[in-house]
C-alpha cells in the first residue's frame, strides 16, 4: 500500500511541480451505465457496434477484462460502488431497495466534497432509502431531470407497433426522449452528455468528481431512432440497444472532446463501466461468457462486466488488465489518486499499481457473492465464489455447488466440481470464512419521504 501511493506520487510529480497540490488535484468522470453487456463494445470484441469513442478511452487507458459486480443488479450495484464496500457490510444481500446505505462512513461522494472537490451526478440514482438523494448523501450539485416526452394522439398512430406496445396505451411517457430547454425534443442520452459538457465548463478550474448514470441502456429500448440504429450492423433483436449503445458512446466522445479542450485529459480519471450484465432480452451480449440480466442471473454474464480506467498521464495506454477487480475497488482507487488515504471501511484496494502493472496478479484472490435476500425474485438467489480460473456457486444453501473452469469453459456447461473436489472444498470454506464477517439481513424500514427531491427542470440542483 505504502508503495503503491509512493509510485503514484511519483508519477503525478513526473507530471509537473505541484501537480498534487490542492488546486490541481487530479479530476474524477465516473461513468456507470445500466445493463450494458461484456460483450456488447467494440473494445470487448463486439462486430455489430460502433463504440469508436470507448474504444479509444481503452486504447488511452486500461481495458479490465476480469471486472465483477459483486452485488447485481441496480441497486445493489450502485450502493457497493458510492459505499466503496460489499452490500452485505450493511445488510444488503440482494435488490432490497429503499434500504439505507450507512450513515457513520463516507460515500464517495461525500468523501470527495469533504476533501475539496466539487461533486455532481447526472441521470439515474436508485441508491439508498427514500430520504437519501445524492444531495444529501454527499453530491454539491445534481442535474435536475428534463421534462419528459408526452407521446400526443397523433403520434401514437405513426408508431412503429414495437413502440406504440409500450407506450401508446395508458403510458404516454416516453422514456428516452425529453423536451429541452428550447421546446425541442431530444434524446435524453444526449442531453446528459451535454449536461456533462457544461458541469465540466463551469468547474475547469477546481478538481471535480462528475458520476453520470444515463438511464440507458435499460430496457426498454424501442425508441431509439433510426438514425442512431442505421449506425450499427446489429440484426432485428437487439438492434434498438445497439443505438443506444451508440448513444452513449456518442456522449463518451463529447466527453473526451471537452477534457482535451480544456486541457484535462492527461488530469482526469475517467472511469467507465456497467452496473450489472447483459439483458438477453434487449439482445445484450456477454460473449464469450453466457447468462446476464433476467434468466441468466446464475452464471458469469450477470456480473461480469466492461471496465475502463483511463488517464494518460498517470496509466498507460493500450494495457489490457485481466486481474480480478471490483465496482467497489472505484472507490479505494479514486481516494488513492487524488492523494488521499483510503478509508478504513472500504473493502476495495488502489488498483493503480495493478493497472501499471508494477504489480502482477489479481487485486482480489477472492471475490464473493451472497444475493440470499428473501424478498428478492427467486432467480437473483445466487452463491458464488471466484479463484483463479474457477467459479464456484449455487443458488440457495442447501444446494450442491457446482464448479466451472472459466478458462476451459467460459460458457459454463460443464460442472467440474465432482472431479475437483478441494477445490470445492477450499471456495466453499473461503466463501463460509467471508461470509462469517457480515451483519445479517437487514430490514427494509418504511420510510415517507421522496429522494428525487432534485426535481424535474433544467440546470442544477444544489446543496443547501
Ligand atoms: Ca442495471
Amino acid at each position: 500500500m505504502k508503495n503503491s501511493i509512493i509510485h503514484l506520487l511519483i508519477a503525478l510529480m513526473a507530471l509537473g511541480p505541484g501537480i498534487a497540490s490542492a488546486e490541481s488535484k487530479p479530476n474524477v468522470v465516473l461513468i456507470y451505465i445500466d445493463d450494458l453487456g461484456y460483450g456488447d463494445l467494440g473494445t470487448y470484441g463486439t462486430p455489430d457496434i460502433p463504440t469508436p469513442h470507448i474504444d479509444q478511452l481503452a486504447a488511452e487507458g486500461v481495458q479490465c477484462n476480469t471486472s465483477y459486480i459483486t452485488n447485481p443488479p441496480c441497486c445493489p450495484s450502485r450502493c457497493a460502488l458510492i459505499m466503496g464496500q460489499y452490500g452485505q457490510r450493511f445488510g444488503k444481500y440482494g435488490m432490497s431497495r429503499g434500504l439505507p446505505i450507512p450513515e457513520d462512513r463516507p460515500t464517495l461522494a461525500r468523501f470527495l466534497s469533504d476533501n475539496g472537490y466539487v461533486t455532481g451526478q447526472i441521470g439515474k440514482w436508485d441508491i439508498g432509502s427514500k430520504l437519501q438523494g445524492p444531495l444529501e448523501v454527499g453530491f454539491q450539485e445534481v442535474a435536475k431531470k428534463a421534462p419528459q416526452k408526452v407521446y400526443s394522439d397523433k403520434e401514437v398512430e405513426r408508431m412503429k407497433p414495437a413502440v406504440r406496445r409500450a407506450f401508446g396505451g395508458k403510458r404516454r411517457n416516453s422514456k428516452y426522449f425529453c423536451i429541452n430547454e428550447d421546446g425541442e425534443t431530444v434524446w435524453l442520452t444526449d442531453y446528459d452528455g451535454d449536461m456533462m459538457v457544461d458541469f465540466i465548463d463551469r468547474h475547469q478550474e477546481k478538481p471535480f468528481f462528475l458520476y453520470w448514470s444515463p438511464e440507458a441502456v435499460h430496457s426498454i429500448n424501442v425508441e431509439a431512432p433510426e438514425s442512431l440504429m442505421a449506425r450499427t450492423t446489429a440484426p432485428k433483436n437487439r438492434r434498438a440497444l445497439a443505438g443506444a449503445i451508440v448513444s452513449v458512446d456518442d456522449q463518451v466522445g463529447k466527453l473526451m472532446k471537452v477534457l482535451e479542450e480544456k486541457g484535462l485529459r492527461e488530469n482526469t480519471l475517467v472511469i467507465f463501466s456497467s452496473d450489472n450484465g447483459a439483458n438477453g432480452s434487449e439482445g445484450g451480449s456477454s460473449a464469450p461468457y453466457t447468462g446476464g440480466k433476467g434468466s441468466g442471473t446464475q452464471k458469469e454474464g450477470w456480473v461480469r462486466v466492461p471496465t475502463i480506467f483511463s488517464m494518460p498521464g498517470v496509466l498507460p495506454k493500450g494495457r489490457p488488465y485481466s486481474g480480478m477487480i471490483a465496482n467497489f475497488d472505484f472507490y479505494s482507487t479514486i481516494a488513492s489518486i487524488a492523494g488521499l488515504q483510503i478509508p478504513e471501511h472500504c473493502d476495495g484496494v488502489n488498483l493503480v499499481p495493478f493497472l501499471t502493472g508494477e504489480q502482477e496478479g489479481d487485486a482480489h484472490p477472492y471475490l464473493f457473492w451472497h444475493n440470499s435476500e428473501p424478498g428478492d425474485a427467486e432467480r437473483r438467489h445466487l452463491l458464488a465464489a471466484r479463484w483463479e480460473d474457477w467459479r464456484l456457486y449455487r443458488k440457495y444453501a442447501d444446494d450442491e455447488w457446482q464448479l466451472f473452469d472459466l478458462k476451459k469453459d467460459p460458457r459454463e456447461e460443464n460442472n467440474v466440481a465432482a472431479q475437483n473436489p478441494e477445490v470445492v472444498q477450499q471456495l466453499a470454506r473461503k466463501h463460509e470464512e467471508w461470509a462469517k464477517t457480515l451483519p445479517p439481513v437487514a430490514e427494509i424500514p418504511e420510510m415517507e419521504g421522496d429522494k428525487e427531491r432534485s426535481g424535474r427542470g433544467y440546470g442544477w440542483a444544489t446543496a443547501p
